[in-house]
């Protein structure tokens, strides 16, 4: 190439990559997922991929990263450092083109071991275009390197600021305000359950979370260290440790399978549900996919075997199904894909085929040489598999039950359902409520036109300790699914929901604003989650929150949600005000409940969101399972759900 061509040529390519890093601040959400708090957080995540991609080809095990007190953050590893040297194509350092040209990703060299990068995969340019400022400072080749960068754009060259022996690579940034304009406030407990599950699925790394905004009793920043030498099988011991075991063994195996990397951990407890975790190169694929079909699979064929030749079911007058084979199983399934396709509504779902048989044939390996090891344990995974078929015959008739019309109400529906007169689901809203009286006040408070109410009698049924067909025989939560018109059973998945019909886009809950009330507002989202996450997950679900006080002074009345608005109405009125103190819904008028809980223009709704479903099937074991300590430990240190993001 001539010089003339040879620049003309550099300069195009410049301009793409201009147009690559303008086009993720122009269009972030296609690469981050939102700029909400998922988004801001996402930032994080894709930095600590590259420096997982190191430690997973063999180069780190030492991960920093640190919440700083303007809420910037640092990450630090000690890999071999982004390489520095000149990039041939582009004219300028290797670190410069990894850093503002999107898609240059983490390695050129096309056979390096690659399975990481993130749900999206952007890389860290693109953390790079959606920060004000960025820093980064590499130790490499006996020297530290150093470039800075203002909105994705490199401020001077790389230039070296010192020597050093050690390598590795330092990352500080700040997102960007104007593109994260819902809020730039990095949550601890978000960043620290997402290194822990880390720490967990790579074991022999070292993760360290230090917030630098927040000291403890000691005067010492919050921080945590993250490490597992065990990975899955200890990963598998924190997720279950709620519930109680029903073989002592975690069932756990780790190798390769045509060529893909597989890591599997299974335990069975005393309980009702099925628990399981999937990741996909890390990244929890809640959608599932064919690593999962695999698991099944191999469970299911492996345990049938099994019970077939021991003779313990001979006497069933039914077949056993799939289902029968994983109630009270908690299971984590972890693969490293080269390629992985992902599909999908939340594109969370693993689609390559070849993965299947990989994971099938590691399954039954694996349980096969433990039953046989095992017989004491085997017995009692079989005794348990049976009653599951049992209680699933009962279930389905039940089932068919609830499916059944109703010959107390009106078109099926159910008869305490005060419907709205609007047809277009979009429109309309239920309110779950607690109690009859409070039921009729929503009632005369509503718009009917768009707002139905379903009032509930006390506490619904705790499905986390319920079996199946206890849970579809209970009328409030029979009463629950036929208003929201879903159905919920199929022939190979009983759990499987069918969201087409659902009646009403907006599900509020609505609870008095007290302990009782918290209680019912987590049985309630406990079913949710158990029976009906996908409601969740499209954005279905919604708590109301009734106002806390009621401040009057003369004619003048306005509400406040916590104490410090309380007293800055108070004090607004110039003191001296009358203050009540709302203890439920029960003793509000309907006209206070419209103006302050159900009025779209002025409530205040909170969405239900899952924000780590790891996490959040382990606080749910533990918030409504058998054990008490943990329990209250959890309570106590926490106003509100943790990661029951709402
Ligand atoms: C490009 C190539 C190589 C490593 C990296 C990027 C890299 C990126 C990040 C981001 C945070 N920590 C990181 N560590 C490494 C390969 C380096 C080589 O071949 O020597």
């Amino acid at each position: 190439m001539s010089e003339e061509a040879n620049k003309k040529q550099y300069s195009a390519d410049s301009i793409q990559a201009l147009e690559g890093m303008e086009h993720v601040r122009m269009r972030p959400s296609m690469y981050i997922g939102d700029v909400g708090v998922r988004g801001l957080h996402h930032l994080v995540y894709e930095v600590v991929d590259n420096s997982i991609d190191e430690a997973m080809a063999g180069y780190c095990d030492k991960i920093e990263v640190t919440i700083n007190e303007d809420n910037s953050i640092t990450t630090e590893d000690n890999g071999r450092g982004i390489p520095v040297d000149l990039h041939k194509k582009e004219g300028v350092s290797a670190l410069e083109v990894v850093m503002t040209k999107i898609g240059a990703g983490g390695k050129f060299d096309k056979d390096s071991y690659k399975v990481s990068g993130g749900l999206h995969g952007v890389g860290v340019s693109c953390v790079n275009a959606l920060s004000t400022r960025l820093k980064a400072t590499v130790y490499r080749d006996g020297k530290i390197w150093e470039q800075e960068y203002e909105r994705g754009k490199s401020l001077y060259p790389v230039k070296s600021v010192g020597e050093s022996k050690e390598t590795g690579t330092i990352v500080t940034f700040v997102p960007d305000d104007t593109i994260f304009t819902q809020t730039t406030e990095y949550n601890y407990e978000t960043l620290s359950n997402r290194m822990r599950e880390l720490a967990y699925l790579n074991k022999g790394i070292t993760i360290r979370l230090t917030d630098k905004r927040n000291k403890d009793e000691k005067g010492e920043f919050i921080s945590e260290t993250f490490h597992s030498e065990e990975g899955l099988k200890e990963f598998i011991k924190f997720l279950d440790g709620n519930r109680e075991p029903l073989i002592q063994n975690v069932v756990s195996m780790e190798g390769e399978k045509n060529g893909i990397p597989v890591e599997v951990a299974m335990v069975y407890n005393t309980g009702y549900s099925e628990n399981l975790h999937s990741y996909v190169n890390n990244i929890n694929t809640h959608e599932g996919g064919t690593h999962l079909s695999g698991f099944r699979r191999g469970l299911t064929t492996t345990l049938k075997k099994y019970a077939d030749n021991s003779g313990m079911l001979d006497k069933l007058k039914f077949e056993i199904s799939g289902d029968d084979f994983r109630e009270g199983l908690t299971a984590i399934v972890s693969v490293k894909v080269a390629e992985p396709q992902f599909e999908g509504q939340t594109k969370t779902k693993l689609g390559n085929r070849e993965v299947t048989s990989a994971v099938s044939q590691a399954v039954s390996e694996m349980l096969t040489d433990y039953l046989e090891e095992n017989p004491d344990d085997a017995k009692q995974i079989v005794e348990k598999v049976k009653l599951a078929a049992q209680a699933r015959h009962a279930a389905a008739k039940a089932r068919e039950m609830v499916q059944r019309k109703n010959p107390m109400s009106v078109g099926g529906l159910p008869g305490k359902l005060s419907d709205c007169s609007e047809q277009d689901p979009t429109k309309c809203e239920v309110f779950l409520v607690e109690g009859d009286s409070a039921g009729g006040t929503a009632k005369q408070g509503r718009d009917r036109n768009f707002q139905a109410i379903l009032p509930l009698r006390g506490k619904i049924l705790n499905v986390e300790k319920a079996m199946q067909h206890k849970v579809f025989e209970n009328e409030e939560i029979k009463n629950i699914y036929t208003a929201l018109g879903v159905t919920i059973g199929t022939e190979e998945d009983s759990k499987a929901l069918n969201l087409d019909k659902l009646r009403y886009h907006k599900v509020v809950i609505m609870c008095d604003a007290d302990v009782d009330g918290s209680h019912i507002e987590t049985l309630i989202l406990t079913f949710f989650f158990r029976y009906m996450r996908e409601l969740i997950e499209g954005g279905h679900v919604y708590i109301a929150t009734p106002p806390l006080y009621l401040v009057k002074k003369g004619a003048k009345k306005r509400y406040a949600w916590n104490d410090k608005d309380r007293d800055a109405i108070n004090a607004e009125m110039g003191g001296g005000a009358g203050i009540q103190r709302y203890k439920g819904l029960g003793e509000m008028n309907a006209e206070q409940l419209w103006d302050t809980t159900m009025n779209p223009d002025f409530r205040k709704l909170r969405q239900v969101q899952i924000d780590n479903a790891t996490e959040s099937d382990r606080i749910f074991s533990m918030l409504m399972g058998d054990e008490v300590p943990p329990r209250r430990e959890f309570i106590e240190k926490n106003a509100v759900y943790a990661n029951i993001d709402v």
